[in-house]
């Protein structure tokens, strides 16, 4: 969608762009919008074309994981999902970036990536998150959490707080400019801060590319955990969480986002309940920790767990894929919604439900309850963390 960056480059705002796009036939998008795929029933490039089952063809599929982790607790779940699938050989994990604005959530990453024996998994931190749209109220309101603080209290990690940690899109433009080309997938769980202000980077020591050029070179595609399908609003005529928080973010990262995309919706993960086996492993768990927390170890909604899992095994049989088209997002005072609009040739599509939810929810957390493998000794023999820091897990 580089007419939208245009329009954007000659000062348009993100809110005139929805009023613009929405004024603008489907029917008389440019020829370079229409980049994809002719045929409506194909996959899109960059989606797997392995049969279910199968191993991937080549290798690891490379994740950057983009989570909130702050007021919900699938952020926990889905980082345990991706642990798993790196364990059994099907992810590589490049890098971890977090999008919500709250001191203890990077320490609290930390430290579920050092149980899984990890510690050293590069994280990235939000500059730049504002609640809301032409908010003047709270826009630098903080991300609240059940969990986060309690984690990064009483589990081993050595980011003291988020702050601490690099800027999330130049750590990303960095990951990424070290990757074969169409080689990496981007997945979010969270809020559209980090892509928004990756799409807007300018080159730097880690490439001469700007943003928009950079990701256009190196991903294969982006997991959305975010919006709602096919309708966006909900009866009240709220959007979905993850889009209407940072609004002005989303709609720059998903209507200039230069690779496919692929939408794991609202209503995707909210048929899906897992956690309560998570009191299965040991206390000394910080993802069992977290689901304590947060919600007494009960079972919550997986709606982040299902982009993890797409982006690394491809639809397989849990799922199919919508028809192409866009998914547009509309800004509006105080928070913004999204507008599914299908047009072949377009690079969006959004996941539909194959799999009965409960079987889906038992794949997810067979995945989130698997012990870490040994990692070189860095992991203890019943799969808790070290304790040579005296802080044993608690909770
Ligand atoms: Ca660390
Ligand atoms: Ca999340």
């Amino acid at each position: 969608m580089r007419f939208l960056s245009q329009l954007a480059a000659v000062g348009l705002t993100a809110a005139s762009l929805c009023i613009v796009f929405l004024a603008w036939p489907v029917t008389v998008l440019p020829d370079a919008a229409r980049a994809g795929s002719p045929q409506p029933a194909a996959r899109p490039a960059g989606i797997s074309q392995a049969a279910p089952g199968a191993p991937p063809a080549s290798g690891p599929v490379r994740i950057i994981l983009d989570v909130d982790l702050a007021e919900d607790v699938d952020d926990a779940g889905a980082v345990a999902v991706l642990h798993a699938l790196a364990n059994r050989g099907e992810a590589e994990i490049l890098g971890m970036l977090v999008s919500s604005k709250n001191e203890s959530v990077v320490p609290a990453l930390d430290a579920i990536n050092t149980w899984y024996g990890r510690p050293d998994i590069p994280i990235g931190y939000q500059r730049g998150h504002v609640y809301g749209y032409r908010n003047t109220k709270d826009p630098d309101r903080e991300t609240p959490s059940r969990y986060a603080g309690a984690l990064a209290e009483a589990f081993p990690h050595d980011v003291k707080r988020s702050s601490d940690a690099p800027d999330a899109a130049t750590l990303c433009r960095k990951l990424l400019a070290a990757q074969p080309d169409a080689s990496v997938t981007i997945v979010t769980t969270g809020f559209l801060t980090n892509l928004r202000e990756l799409l807007d980077s300018r080159p730097d020591e880690a490439s001469p590319l700007d943003g928009e050029a950079l990701v256009k070179q190196k991903v294969k595609q982006w997991v959305c955990m975010g919006g709602k399908f096919p309708d966006g609003k909900f009866p009240d005529g709220g959007g979905e969480y993850n889009v209407m928080w940072d609004t002005a973010a989303s709609v720059r990262a998903i209507n200039d986002w230069p690779t496919p995309v692929v939408f794991s919706g609202f209503e995707i993960g909210n048929r899906v309940k897992v956690g309560s086996r998570l009191r299965d492993t040991p206390p000394s768990n910080p993802v069992r920790a977290a689901y304590q927390h947060y919600n007494q170890l009960q079972d919550r909604e997986a709606w982040d767990q299902t982009a993890v899992l797409y982006a690394v095994r491809g639809a397989r049989d849990y799922w199919t894929l919508s028809e192409p088209g866009l998914c547009l997002m509309h800004a509006r005072v105080t928070h913004g919604y999204n507008q599914w609009v299908p047009s072949p040739g377009l690079r969006h599509r959004y996941l539909i439900e194959a799999m009965a939810p409960a079987a889906l929810g038992k794949v997810i957390e067979d995945l989130m309850i698997e012990p870490p493998h040994g990692q070189g000794g860095k992991v203890t023999k019943d799969g808790g963390p070290r304790t040579d820091t005296g802080e044993g897990g608690r909770d």
